[in-house]
């Protein structure tokens, strides 16, 4: 992405919560994709066409483990141009979060309640800086009728209070971009948003990609998520954004080692300033030892 589109994005994202980059999954993607969840719906819970829609327990489907589901969703998280937009506004080494599909069924009317991303967290609002976003891929087309996701533009600056009181009056600035297929929204986690009632006779699909800022806990543990034969065949950025890296070449670190070791900070001074080590990444491989197992098997 050029830099004048990307500020345009930035610029988006610090006034109302939120940006859309428009047509950037190719159709096929969107295909393969739609169709591989769709498989997985019916083969996790039958047909869906069967599934009540007077019954309140079914609003929307909920797909997760799609890592590990196939290959085909290892390129959603890497997206280079959501990355490029992500690092943007939350700095290098960020973290997946959370990652699954959400099928809003047709005809339903009891939609999912405003939140923000970021509730648990328990840091001011609004943030000194942001610390999660969203990367909504759009597989079926988000607009009013089909339950499309709502948004109250600025909210990122506002108190959680709508988050407990789902006060309708404070919901009447929230609105429903029309996205179509093929595109992707970024929201930044602390905007309140929410899926919504589904006016239309379709299912309305969508992928939920979420990042955190790369010192801040991601929701999912992905090292207890996927075992880690399957994690080294994935992508390199994969295993990045799932935490097999560190933050600022600290936060994150990790040791396999039982034992006492040499360690010093005189090396540091004598390179000159710390801080410029701040913001180097550590990549691990992990076919490797680590440095710290290295330093003690010396
Ligand atoms: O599907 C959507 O439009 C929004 C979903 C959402 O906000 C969530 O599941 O937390």
């Amino acid at each position: 992405m050029q830099q004048a589109q990307l500020d345009v994005h930035l610029k988006a994202i610090e006034g109302d919560g939120f940006t859309v980059i428009e047509n950037v999954i190719p159709p096929d993607v969107v295909d393969a994709l739609k169709n591989r969840i769709r498989e997985c719906e019916v083969a996790s819970v039958g047909p869906i066409e069967d599934l009540p829609t007077e019954d309140d327990n079914y609003s929307f489907m909920r797909t997760a483990g799609l890592l590990r589901l196939d290959p085909v969703f290892h390129q959603v998280p890497i997206h280079e141009e959501v990355l490029q937009l992500v690092e943007a506004v939350l700095g290098e080494n960020v973290l997946l979060s959370a990652f699954s599909a959400m099928d809003v069924q047709p005809g339903k009317t009891n939609a999912q309640p405003i939140h923000s991303d970021d509730a648990l967290v328990p840091v001011p609002r609004p943030h000194f800086k942001p610390i999660g976003c969203t990367a909504m891929w759009v597989l079926t087309d988000f607009n009013a009728h089909t339950g499309g996701t709502r948004l109250l533009p600025g909210s990122q600056r506002d108190s959680l209070e709508l988050l407990f009181t789902q006060d309708e009056e404070g919901m009447k600035d929230a609105i429903q971009p029309d996205i179509k297929a093929g595109s992707i929204m970024v929201f930044d986690h602390a905007v309140l948003h929410s899926s919504a009632n589904n006016y239309s006779d379709e299912w309305r699909l969508g992928l939920q990609v979420s990042y955190h800022a790369g010192w801040i806990r991601p929701f999912t543990n992905w090292f207890l998520s996927v075992p880690l034969e399957e994690a080294k065949t994935y992508p390199q950025k994969l295993q990045d954004l799932m935490g097999y890296k560190c933050y600022a070449g600290g936060i994150g670190s990790h040791t396999t080692a039982v034992g006492s070791y040499h360690e010093s900070y005189g090396r540091l001074r004598a390179d000159g300033d710390p801080r410029k080590k701040l913001g180097e990444s550590e990549k691990p491989d992990l076919r490797s030892k680590s440095s710290r197992e290295a330093a003690v098997a010396r």
